[in-house]
């Protein structure tokens, strides 16, 4: 599973923001024991969420059309997007992989005491481990919760336990916010949570300010996050990364049509689209639509909603921001975080952040 945003269920109602601020939190929340060694909470109250067909009849019914990024992430997205990681023109997988490589002496040094990983997402093994390597220098026993919407979480488990003798998973099914506020209330024991692969980018200016206000607001003084951003770069690099030359990631983006043919019983002929994907400076991200290559009407027949889109028009799918390290400063500034150090790589393509809520570690 990638570790993004594509499989969070965004939590609006107000009767789930009710009972997520009211219920005693530990009690809103089953137990579910799989061994001695894995473990994972569940909330256990129907969360009210839209549905994958609601969603998309809204996003699709505006006038500037969507569909939301989170949505690309079925089995097959899922695998597309870990073909993404490893292509020649998509620089950030490896190149936060080349950081995380160098933290092993640093980070360290910002650890007195033992702590937990806490992972939003369950995340690429190869990224978690290069943590839970570094964590295992100090410490013999090692806590790690991922907190992942969904639940997929025996399998990469019990390969992680193969290899880390001590480690405790316990696994939170749920939104990365809720999540957190679980944690919170859980125990005292000092969390290193970890936000990595620019999943962070997906999010407009003001959601990321609210997210990360958010985190702010469920850490203890003593906890640290790690966050890896995506940096501002030359154009052609960037939009290479999201162009790439065996067409990888149109077909991601593509897929995300196929979903909803599949599961919504709609009729998109994807020949009838085009992947396009261009960096605006201005906003400083990459932009990624679908276009749609004639006039055309598609029908959703789950959604009962049919639909039609002139030559040219277009879909968006994707926002990935971009930040200058000036900027980074400013969002942990306004979202009182005080930053413990800053890791780049050596072409100063992509950003490992450290932040916590005091200056006290
Ligand atoms: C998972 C959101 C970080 O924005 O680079 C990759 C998703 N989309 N290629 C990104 C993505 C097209 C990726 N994130």
């Amino acid at each position: 599973m990638p570790d993004d945003l594509g499989k969070r269920i965004y939590v609006k109602s107000v009767l789930s923001y009710y009972l997520s601020r009211t219920v005693q939190k530990n009690l809103s929340y089953k137990k579910y024991r799989v061994d001695s060694k894995l473990q994972y909470f569940k909330p256990n109250f129907q969360k009210i969420e839209k549905s994958f067909s609601d969603e998309i009849s809204f996003s699709l019914n505006q006038d500037l059309k969507y569909i939301h990024p989170k949505f690309f992430y079925d089995k097959k997205g899922s695998e597309l997007f870990e073909k993404i990681c490893n292509l020649p023109e998509y620089y950030p997988t490896r190149t936060e992989i080349s950081i995380l490589k160098k933290l092993k002496d640093e980070l360290p040094r910002y650890f007195d005491g033992s702590f937990r990983l806490v992972e939003l997402g369950s995340g690429s093994s190869v990224k978690t481990r290069l943590i839970l390597d570094i964590l295992t220098q100090n410490q013999e026993k090692i806590e790690y919760f991922p907190i992942d919407i969904s639940e997929i979480l025996t399998e990469s488990s019990a390969l992680l336990q193969r290899d880390y003798k001590h480690l405790n998973i316990t696994g939170i099914v749920d939104t990365y916010e809720c999540g957190l506020e679980f944690l919170k209330n859980y125990d005292d024991k000092r969390n290193l949570i970890i936000f990595l692969g620019s999943s962070f980018g997906n999010f407009t200016t003001d959601e990321g300010k609210e997210f990360l206000n958010k985190i702010n607001s469920t850490m203890k003084e003593d906890d640290l996050f790690l966050i890896g951003l995506d940096l501002v770069k030359n154009k052609m690099i960037l939009e290479n990364a999201y162009n790439d030359s065996q067409g990888v990631t149109a077909q991601f983006n593509l897929n995300v049509l196929s979903r909803i043919n599949d599961e919504l019983d709609a009729d998109f002929n994807l020949k009838n689209f085009a992947h396009y994907a261009i960096y605006n400076e201005n906003a400083q991200r990459i932009e990624m639509y679908l276009k749609s290559l004639v006039n055309q009407s598609v029908i959703i027949s789950k959604a009962n909603f049919s639909l039609t889109l002139k030559k040219n028009e277009l879909i968006h799918t994707e926002h990935s921001h971009k930040y200058t390290l000036f900027q980074i400063h400013e969002l942990m500034n306004q979202t009182e975080f005080i930053i413990k150090n800053i890791w780049l790589d050596q072409n100063d393509h992509f950003a490992l952040i450290l932040v916590s809520k005091t200056s006290k570690f």
